[in-house]
Order: C-alpha cells, then structure tokens, then sequence
C-alpha cells in the first residue's frame, strides 16, 4: 500500500541535466544548474486558490474521480491509461478531502521539472564527417557494418528536434507536442527551438552522409516527443503522457535526458508510468544528473534516473576519467562520454536569427549528453538481434560494459564505459 502524500508548499530543488555549454578543451565552469522553486510548480497556469494535482486511485473508481473533480469546480488536464491516475487542477482546500477517499491511493502536486538550455556557440559545420572521440570511446563506428540501428524507434523526450537538420532529417520518423501550450502531432510544433533535444538527438542517431558528425547508430529511427516549453518547463504529467505516448506508439527506446532533485523520490505518477512502460517492452535510459558531490554529497542520482525501471547513466571524459558534475550513487548503472561532445545543433539559434546561412553543430557537457549515447548502443544491439527483450538489452549493456575505476560495479562509473563492440558481438551470440 502506498502511502497517501501531499507536498504544500515544500521546497524545491529541480535539476536540470543538460547543460552549461563549454567551448571544446575548455575547463567546465560551475555548473548552473540546481535551481529553487518554492510552491510556484503546482500553481503554473492554475487560477487562485488551485493546485495541479497527480491523483493516483484504484482501477475501478475513474468515473468518481472524475465526478469529484467536476463537483468541486476542478479540472482534469490528463486522464492515463498506462497508469491508474489523473492529472488535474483542483481548489487547494479540497485536496485534504480527496486524499482521504479510501479508493485514493496518492495525491501528489504537479511538480515541475525544468530544462534551463542555455544555448551552445553554434558554428557551421566547418569540416567533413568525422569520427570523433566520444564514438571510438564507445566503439561505436567498429559495428556499423554488423548494425546501424535500422528499424529500431527511439523516442528522444526533450525540447523537440530540428527536423531540417542536413544531419537528422532522413532519420526523423514522427513526433509530438505535449506541453502545457499546446498537444499535437502537427509537424511545426515539435520543432526544436532550445537546442537541448536536437543535441540528445544527434548524439543517438546522426546520418552517415558525409556531412557534420555520425550518430551512435546512423540508420536509428528518431522521434521527438517534446515536452519542454521553449522556457524550459515540464509538469511532471506532462513527462508521464510522453511516456505513454511511447508506449502507444510502439517505441523500442525512450532517451530521457532530464530530471528533478529529491521531491521526486515520493512522486508515484512518475514511478508508476515507468514501471509500466518498462513492463510493456520498452527500454528507458536516463541521465544521472548534474550534481558535483560538493553540492550533493549523497550517494544518489536524480529521478526518474533513480528508478528500478530505467537505466541510469553517468557522464565520463575524454581520458574515461569521471565528469566531475556526474550524480555518483548505487543506482548508476552506465558509464558514457558527457563532456565536451559535439552533436547538431537548430538552426533557429543566436546564428540563425542574425541569418547566418547553414547547419549548426556544437559541444555540450553534461549527463544528458552520456544518456543517448546509451540509447544509440542499445539501439545496435537490438537491430543486431530483434528477439531479444528489454530486460536482455539491458543485462547485456552491464555484463558488456568495460570497467572503471574499482574492481566490478561502483557508485561513479555503475558496471562501466557502455561498450557497442562488446555488446553487439554479445547480442548476436545470443541470436
Ligand atoms: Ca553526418
Ligand atoms: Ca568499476
């Protein structure tokens, strides 16, 4: 049973996985990216004296549920099917009532959980493809001529992606908008404009076309399941429809590079729609989170990073060493390159709004960049061996992974550096 919850007006601590962009070789400055909402999540958009609530109930009483939240003047935002919940925008006074209902199982506020991008220097692709570090760390381009990732769907949960882009288009098979502005399939709304999705993106599945950079598994098909506002917010129902979505829409991989501090650790919505998504058949990889150990001294990663059901992934450098900002804990399960890595960029940008003519490229540092890295890994081994489940996918990822640090898993590199040579040769002994 799970215990009822109701967070007032607690602190909040959001984390944003993504981003303070450094020039290549350039020594990371301090990060920017642990931020402090106090109460303003569950009131965004909702009128005075309402909350946006997750109600979590027993199957059969969805119809009351829903009655209730008519009665008392509140409305329903999402009503799950992948999970036994609503979300809603309820009067604050009458929560107390709702989660005292025995056919209640949580009420929970509407948490926000936020993407601050700040925008990468981007330049015109001022060289030919190339193979760069993070790729052969990974060894990546040694499997390309067993598998490319062909016919695998990975769902890249995020700002959108820049469809236009010479390096994405071919791969670019579907997305959607599920923000708080608007919820669509229409093609202009899940366009990219904050840079962060496109960057996850092209870190997955780039072409190999001779052009900009190569993607972990180039013939991938990429979605973009946008849920970031262009500020940068996501309610944690929204993070749950997109996952839905995925499961609706028949994803292999959900790349979630994103997350939210400790308030996260009681969200049941969030937890709940992961389970039963990884119990669908999907796989979900997450990054770890952008915490220096100076600013967060205990051994856990970020949610839904933390999660049983997801994958969570740690960045590393150039020399395989650990990324000074990557969250350590017990639940760190890869290890992937997240520092200074080079991935495309939108147009529609500081250079593309002085008109600036071209495609754009540029490095970001953080663990959402280690994150799709993994989702491009996994991606080969499935195309490499489609029998496999989710749950195999996953093991052979660890049992592949190449060692760092201590002897066997430890808490800042989890089993290793994710290894695609190892895992693909592992995947087809499994064929
Ligand atoms: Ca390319
Ligand atoms: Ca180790």
């Amino acid at each position: 049973m799970i215990t009822k919850t109701i967070f007032g007006s607690i602190m909040v601590v959001l984390l944003v996985e993504a981003s303070f962009v450094v020039p290549i070789a350039a020594e990371s400055s301090a990060p920017q990216n642990i931020e402090q909402i106090d109460g303003f999540a569950a009131r965004l958009g909702a009128p005075p004296g309402f909350t946006r609530v997750m109600i979590g109930f027993e199957p059969l009483f969805k119809g009351r549920i829903a009655e209730l939240i008519e009665e008392h003047g509140g409305r329903i935002k999402d009503a799950f099917r992948l999970i036994s919940a609503i979300s809603a925008i309820l009067p604050t006074e009458v929560i107390p009532l709702v989660e005292k209902l025995p056919f209640v199982r949580y009420v929970e506020e509407d948490h926000l959980i936020r993407s601050t991008q700040e925008l990468a220097q981007p330049y015109p692709a001022e060289v030919a493809q190339e193979i760069r570090w993070n790729l052969e760390a990974i060894g990546a381009d040694k499997v390309w001529n067993i598998s490319t990732g062909r016919d695998i769907k990975v769902a890249v949960i995020d700002s959108g992606i820049d469809y236009n882009h010479e390096d994405l288009a071919g791969n670019i098979k579907g997305g959607v908008e599920l923000t708080l502005l608007q919820r669509t399939t229409n093609r202009l709304a899940w366009y990219d404009v904050f840079g962060h999705g496109t960057h996850c993106a092209g870190i997955i599945g780039a072409m190999r076309n001779g052009k900009g950079i190569v993607g972990v598994a180039p013939d991938v098909s990429l979605y973009a399941v946008k849920v970031f506002t262009p500020i940068g917010y996501a309610l944690t129902s929204d993070i749950v429809e997109a996952i839905e979505w995925c499961v609706d829409n028949d994803m292999d991989i959900v790349s979630m590079s994103l997350g939210g501090g400790p308030f996260l650790a009681r969200i049941f919505g969030l937890k709940e729609a992961c389970e039963a998504a990884y119990e669908h058949g999907l796989l979900l990889v997450a990054a770890s989170g952008n915490w220096p150990s100076i600013l967060w001294p205990l051994p856990i990663v970020s949610w839904p990073a933390a999660y049983d059901s997801i994958i969570a992934v740690g960045a590393t450098n150039s020399t395989n060493a650990h990324a000074f900002f990557s969250c350590r804990g017990p639940q760190v399960e890869l290890s992937a390159p997240g520092v200074g890595v080079y991935s495309t960029l939108p147009h529609i940008s500081v250079a593309g709004i002085i008109g600036m003519a071209g495609f754009y490229y540029g490095p970001m540092d953080g663990t959402s960049m280690a994150c799709p890295h993994v989702a491009g890994v996994a991606a080969l081994v499935w195309a490499a061996n489609p029998s496999l489940s989710n749950e195999e996918v996953r093991e052979i990822l660890s049992s592949t992974a190449r060692n760092l640090g201590s002897d066997g898993k430890d808490t800042l590199y989890g089993h290793g550096l994710v290894d695609a040579e190892a895992a693909v040769t592992e995947a087809l002994n499994r064929a």
